[in-house]
């Protein structure tokens, strides 16, 4: 994969964003009311635009990070080495500031934001479409919605209906212990063989009681069970895959491609979940997907603003991304979304893929301004 970039870099900037949810969205570990991601806007020597999306939370519930550690990891780590590789060298590439940036352990998502916005001006330094530089091929992919906990059976029923109708092609929910079987069993009654998966976020071990409702679960045909056991293991899902008929798919435990290997070479899981920003970038996120192959992966989210969501719909036109991901349409997320115009899901089920230059789409830099909290701009 070509990572060039062929102009110096003028600035970086981080903008933290406040944008309220249309619908609170709850999972085992908690409740989020709106999104507070970083954007990073980066500028190069010619005005080339890059946009990036650091998709982390508030609150250290999915994972150690939050928007402020990500902050503070890229102010006095990531962006003061960038500045120091891009004041230093004559040619650049992406992949080698990955290099320069290994002293930073971990903080995956930090380092994501800013490797996808040098991806977009990638893009727009050669003029082409991000769909291009990520080498992706299709002009439109299938996608699904994920369907937080809901206060009643009646309530998450009827929000099933409203996505069915839509045309989502499939439809995720969040369980948790008490809030699994039941309910499953009657989306399944009422809705009958929809493409159904689950996803746990963690929230069971391998105690007697929480393996015979997994054991259970196989019953109603999910197409995978999304991480159900801690958020750093893989080999406890060893033992739980070789229980279930249902693939496992593994999120939180996996941060790189060598532990995505891991699991799929030694059965923890037969299905990936590629967030981009959990393992540290697209470039990771492509080597994870060619080594896994077509059908073994999918694009998950972060309930991503326009900019998250545009990479990601970019990644997903690669051909190994069979299954429908979470990339929903903006409605699903946010009243108004920071890109012109709003990502719209057609009634087949798919979302078309940008084919303009860079990301495809207008940036609403007024709409960024409304909902900044705060920002810092570094010149190189
Ligand atoms: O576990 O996949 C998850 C959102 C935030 C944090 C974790 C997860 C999710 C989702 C929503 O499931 C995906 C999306 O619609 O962007
Ligand atoms: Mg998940």
């Amino acid at each position: 994969m070509n990572t060039d970039i062929y102009n110096h870099i003028k600035s970086v900037e981080q903008i933290q964003l406040q944008i309220p949810l249309v619908h609170p969205f709850r999972t085992s570990f908690g409740e989020q009311k709106s999104t507070q991601s970083i954007i990073i806007k980066i500028i190069d020597d010619a005005g080339n635009i890059g946009w990036g999306e650091t998709c982390v939370s508030t609150d250290p519930g999915y994972c150690y990070e939050t928007t402020e550690t990500a902050f503070h990891i890229q102010s006095d780590f990531l962006i003061p080495k960038m500045q120091k590789f891009f004041n230093t060298g004559s040619e650049y590439s992406i992949y080698d500031l990955l290099q320069y940036w290994k002293p930073v352990r971990g903080h995956e998502f930090a380092k994501g934001g800013i490797e996808a916005a040098l991806f977009s001006l990638k893009a727009e330094q050669e003029g082409v479409s991000l769909k291009e530089i990520y080498g992706g091929t299709k002009d439109k992919i299938p996608t699904g919605v994920s369907i937080g906990i809901q206060p009643s059976t009646n309530a998450l029923i009827s929000r099933i209906g409203h996505f069915l109708e839509i045309g989502y092609q499939r439809i995720k929910i969040k369980i948790e212990p008490g809030w699994d079987d039941e309910i499953i069993a009657k989306i399944r009654q009422v809705y009958g063989d929809i493409q159904l998966m689950v996803d746990a976020n963690s929230a069971y071990s391998l105690s007697k009681t929480d393996t015979s409702v997994l054991i259970k679960l196989d019953e109603y045909k999910l197409m995978m069970i999304e991480q159900p056991l801690a958020y750093d293991d893989i080999l406890d899902h060893r033992k739980l895959q070789s229980m279930l008929v249902t693939p496992i798919c593994l999120d939180e435990s996996i941060h790189n491609p060598r532990v995505a290997r891991n699991a799929l070479e030694f059965d923890c899981c037969k299905i990936i979940n590629i967030k981009p920003g959990r393992v540290g970038g697209f470039y990771n996120a492509i080597t994870i997907a060619k080594d896994a192959g077509a059908g073994k992966v999918w694009c998950g989210g972060m309930l991503e603003n326009g900019i998250g969501r545009i990479h990601n719909l970019c990644l997903q036109s690669r051909e190994e991304f069979s299954i429908p991901g979470d990339t929903s349409g903006s409605d699903r997320y946010f009243e108004q979304d920071i890109i012109e115009p709003h990502v719209k899901v057609d009634s087949d089920g798919t979302i078309k893929v940008p084919n303009g230059k860079g990301l495809g789409f207008d940036v609403l830099e007024d709409q960024i301004s409304k909902c900044t909290t705060r920002s810092s701009k570094y010149n190189f």
